[in-house]
Parts: structure tokens; sequence; C-alpha cells
């Protein structure tokens, strides 16, 4: 005969079975969801960055056109003149800030599309500065990305300042021939912004 200890014990241990397996099952249900919750969150991060990117170019080029539009635009890029007077490096940096650099023209169309645009916007400085430079090696002039330059436009015996002088100016005076000046001089300044 069996005892009746045993069978209440067998009972006990098919419950504790059964339960450990519905609780498994439960938590099992629970992972999955808690996956499909981050499948979700990954989706909605990714559209997030996505919408995000997409603002900011449209900021970018909201931005562009309004430079555009105050300045003066030409194939590819636009010119922009600031207020005041900046030695070479700050003047550069803020048109940098502005998602430019100072300006270079790459050939004589864009020197007179600069020559005017600087009389109208600049009315009075006899110059300003252009992103050009020798800083690196001297008397090999070329633009703030330290890029090869193909267009120059010297006034006659310029560049002649050596070392002391490593930095391009755009010469009103001169008809917009360039000059070249030292770096800390304080200079108007026009900034160039490529359009894409
Ligand atoms: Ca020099």
């Amino acid at each position: 005969m069996t005892h009746p200890g045993l069978l209440i014990l067998l009972f006990m241990a098919t419950l504790l079975v059964e339960q450990t397996g519905a609780q498994a099952s439960r938590l099992k249900a629970k992972k999955d969801h808690r996956s499909k919750d981050r499948e979700k969150d990954g989706d909605l991060k990714t559209q997030i960055d996505k919408l995000w990117r997409e603002v900011n170019s449209l900021k970018e080029m909201q931005a562009l056109q309004t430079v555009c539009l105050r300045g003066t635009k030409l194939h590819k890029k636009c010119y922009l003149a600031f207020d005041g007077s900046k030695p070479f490096h700050e003047a550069n940096e803020d048109c940098i800030t502005k998602g430019g650099t100072l300006a270079v023209p790459r050939d004589n169309d864009e020197n007179q599309a600069l020559r005017d645009y600087g009389k109208r916007s600049l009315p009075g400085a006899a110059e300003f500065w252009l992103g050009i430079n020798d800083m690196v090696n001297e008397g090999k002039f070329v633009d703030v990305n330290g890029a090869t330059i193909n267009f120059f436009n010297w006034d006659r015996s310029q560049p002649n300042g050596g070392k002391r002088e490593n930095c391009a100016l755009f010469s009103q005076s001169s008809q917009g021939k360039w000059v070249d000046d030292a770096c800390r001089s304080m200079k108007k300044y026009i900034c160039e912004f490529l359009i894409p």
C-alpha cells in the first residue's frame, strides 16, 4: 500500500513543476516583448536620426540662401561681406563659424565680381582680406585649406613683403589687384560660401 505522505509529496512536486513551466513561458513572453520594444526603439531612433539630418541640411540650405540673398551669387558660390576689421586669422575664423571661408577668387570673372561686390558692400574700403597666404612655405601662396591656387592677380612687383607679409589683400585702390600684407593687420573681409 502507498504511503499517503508520498502521495502528497508527489502531488506537490507535480504542482511545482507545472508552476515553474508556466513561469518560464511567462518570462519568455516578457523577453520577446522586450526585444520587440527594443526593435521598435531602434527603428524610432533611426527615423529620428534621419529626420534630424534632414532638418539640419534644410537649415544649412536656408542659411546659404540667406547668405546668397544678402550677398552676391556667382556660379557655385556666394560672397558676403561682414562689418568690422579683423586680423587675417580672426576674419577667417569668423567666416568658418558662418559656414564659409575668406573669399578666394578662382578666375578673372570671380575677381571682377568680388571687386564690384566689394565696392557695394564695403564702400570706402581700400582693401579687404582674401583667403590666401604663404605662411607655411614662403613665396608659395595657397588657399585657406592649404590647397594649390591656379589663378593669381598680384599687383605689379607684388608680393613683396617676404616673411613679414604672408597674407593676401584684395586692393580696390589697385583696381582689384592683390598685395601681400602682415597677417595681423586689421582689415575688412568678405567670406565665400560654396553652393553644393
Ligand atoms: Ca610671404
